[in-house]
């Protein structure tokens, strides 16, 4: 029994000696010294000794699992402290670290708060609606008829023969008029659609809308709020022009134009030699859109405008082409 003690230490620290990972020598600790470990089913064995031997070849096995057990806890420690040393080695602390990029506001969404809080400031509220909308909304209630060229597949993306995402974001107005009487005085943010897709549309778009209902208000309100808000949203020097147009929500209506921001009027290739530049459209809200909300047209009037945010920015910053806004290139987006 001795010997065969004797021979199992001395195989367990050859075998040691050849681990060249902690993987090896927790295998070899467990083939020595674990439960079913040759030096532990020695250990079993004693009691087969006869009596007078067992206490000398106990305390030899105890020596010899306590040896092994200490030296494969000191070389797994060893290859610990190695591994440390190449961490320390692979790691410098001293580097600096890598830049994290900060993100920033679209100019899109900044355009949009920017007009929002002007007319904020001019007392309207701001309201939301559904980008999914019902025909009824979109187009019904707002004086266009079946047989407008708005309602063709070629213009508007239908969901089902009665549900669209919405052309524009008029129909926050009409589920207003709807909910509540006059007066009425809000501004409509939010995402349009249309198909369309060159450098002035994309098929996704952002407006701003507004509409102010009450008792006697006129044209020359109308003229007022848009020469404010142009003047705070270009610069204070910025004159408007109204030119009649036609839409079926209004009447009468304009195309608004403010004098050209890069020319100041003298002609140029952006403004088409013309000095003005399109900006948004506008009238007095049409009589048939009051009947539908069911608003009395004896006791109030009121105006609406409209405008695509993106050209607000493009005329603003001098962009030429609308679909820079939506292609997520860092080196444009990070001058906003
Ligand atoms: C209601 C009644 C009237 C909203 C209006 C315009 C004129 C307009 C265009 C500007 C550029 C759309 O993004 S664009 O292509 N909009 O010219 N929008 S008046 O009139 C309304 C809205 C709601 C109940």
């Amino acid at each position: 029994m001795k010997q065969e003690i004797r021979k199992a230490e001395h195989e367990a620290l050859e075998a040691l000696n050849g681990a060249s990972d902690p993987t090896g020598v927790r295998a070899l600790k467990a083939r020595y010294v674990g439960r079913k470990g040759a030096v532990t089913k020695l250990l079993r064995k004693l009691s087969s000794l006869p009596a007078e031997e067992r206490p000398e070849t106990g305390r030899l096995l105890n020596e010899v699992k306590k040896r092994l057990e200490e030296v494969f806890e000191k070389a797994l420690q060893a290859f610990e402290a190695d591994h440390e040393e190449t961490l320390a080695d692979a790691l410098d602390v001293t580097l600096p670290g890598r830049p994290v990029a900060r993100g920033r506001i679209h100019p899109i969404t900044q355009i949009t708060r920017a007009i929002c809080e002007i007319f904020q400031g001019l007392g309207f509220e701001i309201v939301e609606g559904p980008d999914v909308e019902f025909d009824y909304y979109n187009f019904e209630a707002l004086n266009i008829p079946q047989y407008h060229p708005a309602r063709d597949m070629h213009d508007t993306f239908y969901i089902s023969q009665k549900i669209v995402l919405r052309t524009h974001t008029s129909p926050i107005q009409v589920r207003v008029m709807e909910s509540q009487p006059p007066p009425v005085r809000i501004i409509a943010p939010g995402k349009a659609y249309r198909v369309d897709y060159d450098v002035s549309h994309t098929p996704m778009f952002y407006q701003v809308e507004g509409l102010m209902v009450q008792e006697n208000v006129s044209f020359g309100d109308l003229k007022g709020i848009l020469t404010t808000f142009a003047r705070q949203i270009f610069d204070e020097e910025t004159s408007l022009r109204f030119r009649p147009s036609f839409f079926p929500f209004t009447e009468p209506s304009a195309e608004v134009d403010i004098r050209c921001v890069i020319c100041r009027g003298k002609g140029c290739r952006v403004c088409s030699h013309t000095g003005w530049l399109e900006v948004l459209g506008a009238g007095m809200v049409h009589p048939a859109v009051f009947e539908m909300v069911g608003y009395d047209t004896d006791h109030c009037t009121g105006f609406a405008f409209g405008m695509g945010v993106e050209r607000i920015a493009m005329l603003k910053y001098g962009i030429d082409d609308i679909r820079k806004f939506y292609e997520n290139d860092l080196r444009f987006l990070e001058q906003f």
